[in-house]
């Protein structure tokens, strides 16, 4: 048998001990690279850990319930021929019981290329079939993209469930966050949601959360035979767009949203832009850039826009990651840039274009989308003078970019024409007063006017 490689879980953020909820391939199975091998599911997010390459699962290393952290083995795979003449090891193996995540610059076993260029370690046939774990490698990094990330407003009330009974629940209507799981660890089960569904239809209303009140009473979604009045055709939504709908759901109906709409003078900026794009043809400067720099700037000044609601307290955060919303074929996903204000326009370009590609490839994982502070969401490429954000919780706002527009702005003596941006700031009314989010898309449109102020 040819030469086994194992394949790891990659890096998934802060998780661990994160539950394997699905086993997606058996041993035999003709694997593709990136093809989910088994289906992890936090409190965050489902996420699917991926072959690193072609080939066939010999041994899966993991079973339902396991717990797994970045670095555990899931499965030793030996690689199809086009992958296997790809590595050439190096012949100083060193087998450790307790394997850390190694990092891919300086692997301390033999390593073998993968066909996504992350290092994967070969295993001989021989010791894939001991017991004893095999050497420490580092693993392909892709996972899928999972949007929005799920901690709540309300920490501790994300429904903790499998994917079949969220769908299970979707159909009957049930909103999971009202059910109690009676599952190891609070998980909800398919009875779970049954007996709720019960106690609902026979007390004529859904049981309530511990403390009650909270629930929307609201009647059930309409059911529609649309075939009835024509053709249709029923496609299933991705894995995306069911968690973002999820969190966009809750986040629209938990937050008392408000939108501030205001228009920033970018005349000068968009010289500027340009001919720093004529300087940097190899770089895409969009307007973007600017407005992470200029949101920086605005979150500096008005520190609760950079801060989440815990309970009672309000934490604010010293540091600057910038989510950003990027248009996938597959759903919204935002990753974030991180340490924004450490960073020049140019930087903060190259790293833009990076983050969208990755985002388009599905490359992104679950820690390229976690710890933002801020969110921007630009329809700026497409069209559009305004609209309305959804909060990124638990951020406490976000902002909204249209596409700029010549426009007659009246000088006090004539009208002349000036390059406006519409701006759209929706902000959480518990955090921010209306007059606080005026004074922040007025700093905002001030600094956008003068890019100097950004030097103060
Ligand atoms: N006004 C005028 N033109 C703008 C503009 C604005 N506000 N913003 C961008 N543009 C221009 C850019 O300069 C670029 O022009 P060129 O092709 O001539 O260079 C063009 O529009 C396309 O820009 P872009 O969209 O590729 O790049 P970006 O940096 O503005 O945005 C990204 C990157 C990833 C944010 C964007 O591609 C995207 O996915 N936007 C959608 C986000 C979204 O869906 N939000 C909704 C969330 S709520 O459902």
């Amino acid at each position: 048998m040819a030469e086994l490689l194992e394949a790891r879980v990659p890096d998934i953020g802060d998780d661990k001990d994160v539950p394997v909820i699905e086993l997606l391939v058996q041993p035999g199975d003709t694997v593709k690279k990136d093809q989910g091998l088994v289906t992890l599911e936090s409190d965050k997010a489902t996420m699917e850990v991926p072959s690193p390459f072609d080939g066939i699962v010999r041994e899966l290393r993991v079973k339902l319930g396991d717990a797994l952290s970045e670095g555990s083995v899931v499965a030793l795979i030996e690689p199809l021929a086009a992958e296997a003449a790809a590595p050439t090891p190096t012949p100083t193996p060193t087998p450790t019981a307790a394997p850390p995540p190694a990092p891919p610059a300086a692997p301390a076993v033999p390593v073998a290329v993968a066909a996504s260029g992350a290092p994967a370690a070969p295993v001989p046939a021989a010791a894939a079939s001991a017991p004893a774990p095999v050497a420490a490698v580092a693993v392909a990094t892709r996972t899928p993209p999972v949007a929005f990330d799920a901690q709540s407003l309300l920490p501790g009330k994300v429904p903790h469930a499998s994917p079949a009974v969220r769908l299970f629940a979707r159909e009957l209507g049930v909103d999971l966050a009202q059910v109690a799981g009676s599952a190891r660890a609070g998980r909800i089960s398919k009875e779970d949601v049954q007996a709720f569904v019960k106690s609902a239809l026979a007390g004529g209303g859904a049981p309530r959360t511990a403390g009650g009140g909270g629930g929307l009473d609201l009647i059930p979604w309409p059911k529609v035979d649309f075939a009835k009045f024509g053709a249709v055709e029923s496609r299933p939504l991705t894995r995306i767009q069911k968690l973002s709908g999820a969190n966009l759901a809750r986040n629209w109906a938990m937050i008392p949203h408000v939108t501030q709409n205001d228009d920033a003078d970018i005349t000068e900026m968009e010289a500027f832009r340009k001919k720093l794009g004529e300087e940097n043809k190899d770089t895409k400067v969009t307007p973007l850039v600017f407005l992470i720099k200029a949101a920086v700037a605005a979150l500096k000044k008005f520190p609760n826009f950079n801060a989440s609601l815990e309970g009672d307290s309000l934490v604010l955060k010293q540091y600057f990651h910038v989510g950003i919303a990027v248009d996938t074929p597959d759903g919204l996903v935002v990753p974030v840039i991180r340490d924004a204000d450490r960073k020049g326009l140019l930087e903060l370009a190259r790293e833009l274009g990076e983050i969208s590609a990755k985002a388009r490839d599905k490359k992104l994982s679950p820690a390229d989308m976690q710890g933002g502070c801020f969110s921007i969401s630009s329809l700026g490429g497409i069209g559009g003078t305004g609209f309305t954000p959804i909060i990124n919780a638990p951020e406490v706002a976000i902002l909204g970019v249209s596409r700029s527009a010549m426009k007659p702005v009246w000088n006090g003596q004539a009208f002349e024409p000036r390059l406006l941006l519409p701006l759209s700031l929706s902000y959480d009314h518990r955090v921010i007063d209306g007059a606080a989010a005026a004074r922040f898309t007025a700093y905002l449109a001030h600094v956008l006017g003068d890019l100097r102020r950004l030097l103060l």
